[in-house]
């Protein structure tokens, strides 16, 4: 079997997404997520101009040799749009090798380790009590987990929580809004929301919540330090992970679990992290890790390090990635959680797929590949539209870390 042909499909059902559809010499098709949000064109353009013209002619089959061939081969290792576009080729040689064998891909990866995926979903809004709401209705809907999030008081527009009722979608301007951001003002405030819900809900139901990267080491220690009595599953990206020494801090002054990985592009990003055991959670993606092949190759060194899993699953990553995240989850031993923000009806149509939720698990289709496909000619009615996340700045106007 040979590789003919791949295209690179943009789309934006509501938001944006990059696929990568290749097309064999036997009629088998294969899909691969390649969406960065806010970055999409870049690795549209990488897929289009760098690497669809090395895939014609090559063997399907040869997934890791594909993927060491385009990881080495380019010289250039490593970053966002790179690994981005690795992924989609790897994902969709996955789902190609299914369908050639007539089993989901997660019979490849050695077979199911449990019976469903337990998702978290996103409870939040603009005060504490919406965000009570919101947790009562994940409950309701069977969740099992939930992100906790609320706008901080006295600051305007507070990131990860959603206008309304809709879901929260970050990208939200075709350029970067802004908005303020105090450490004090939130240190003081979370605490409180947490004893709160956990007052209200029960020691049962799991609690997460994500500080998107805003703190320092010693700011997010004394965080981790104050949430303990509510005792989360974990706290997210509490500061930037540029310098994975600076979790050794957070490590020595807090038992609270911390997760981190959303922005992480390769195993070496998180080389320190793990092997050092300074978090519990690794939360890098299919579509931003380099693909199947090599989350798998990190979560299996996160397995040897007391290391779970708990991969990213926002809206951006679309149900392509969802659905080779899927195959992932139920077959690796060390499985944590995996984030779940359902898609519009819009992206659904545009990207059918056999995942379904219930009683809070996902479970992963059952089709042979990935059991997902995108409706080219559907996709074709939402042209491409720029949008972007927003930028924080502290009270007197200094850039802050995101
Ligand atoms: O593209 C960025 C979003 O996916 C991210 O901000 C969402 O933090 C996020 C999360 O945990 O889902
Ligand atoms: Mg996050």
């Amino acid at each position: 079997m040979r590789i003919t042909d791949a295209r690179v499909i943009v789309t934006c059902p509501g938001r944006n997404f990059v696929t990568l559809k290749i097309e064999t010499d036997e009629g088998v098709t294969g899909v691969g997520d390649a969406t960065l949000n806010g970055r999409e064109l870049a690795v549209a353009a990488y897929l289009t101009e760098h690497v669809v013209p090395l895939l014609i002619g090559r063997d399907p089959a040869r997934i890791e040799d594909t993927w060491q061939y385009l990881y080495k081969g380019a010289y250039w290792r490593r970053g966002p749009v790179t690994m981005s576009a690795i992924a989609a080729v790897d994902t969709a040689l996955w789902d190609i090798k299914g369908k050639v064998a007539g089993l989901p891909v997660y019979q490849l990866l050695g077979g199911r380790s449990r019976e469903g995926v337990t998702v978290y979903g996103h409870a939040n809004g603009e005060t504490a009590d919406d965000v009570l709401e919101e947790v009562a209705r994940h409950r309701d809907q069977g969740f099992r987990a939930v992100r906790v999030q609320a706008a901080v008081p006295g600051l305007t527009g507070t990131y990860g929580v959603s206008k309304g009722k809709l879901p929260y979608e970050p990208a939200d301007a075709a350029l970067p809004g802004e908005s303020a951001w105090s450490t004090e003002r939130y240190l003081n405030f979370v605490p409180e929301l947490f004893a709160r819900v956990r007052a209200e809900f029960g020691p049962d139901l799991k609690l997460l919540h994500d500080v998107h990267h805003r703190l320092t080491p010693i700011e997010a220690a004394r965080l981790g330090l104050a949430l303990e009595p509510y005792a989360l599953t974990w706290l997210e990206d509490p500061v930037p992970a540029e310098l994975q020494e600076g979790f050794r801090l957070i490590r020595n002054h807090t038992r609270t679990p911390i997760a981190v990985g959303e922005v992480f592009n390769s195993i070496w990003d998180c080389q320190t992290l793990i092997g050092e055991q300074l978090i519990d959670y690794i939360r890098a993606s299919v579509v931003h890790a380099g693909g199947i092949t090599h989350l798998r190759r990190i979560f299996d060194f996160a397995a040897l390090h007391h290391v779970r899993s708990g991969s990213h699953g926002a809206t951006d990553l679309s149900p392509i990635c969802m659905s080779a995240a899927l195959q992932l989850d139920v077959s690796i031993p060390n499985f944590g959680l995996q984030e779940y923000m359902p898609h519009t009806p819009e992206t659904d149509a545009v990207f059918p797929h056999g995942y379904r939720f219930e009683d809070g698990y996902l479970h992963p289709s059952e089709e042979p590949g990935l059991g997902v496909d995108v409706d080219e000619e559907l996709a074709a009615a939402y042209p491409y539209r720029p949008a972007y996340l927003p930028v924080a700045r502290l009270e007197d106007g200094t850039l802050h870390s995101w």
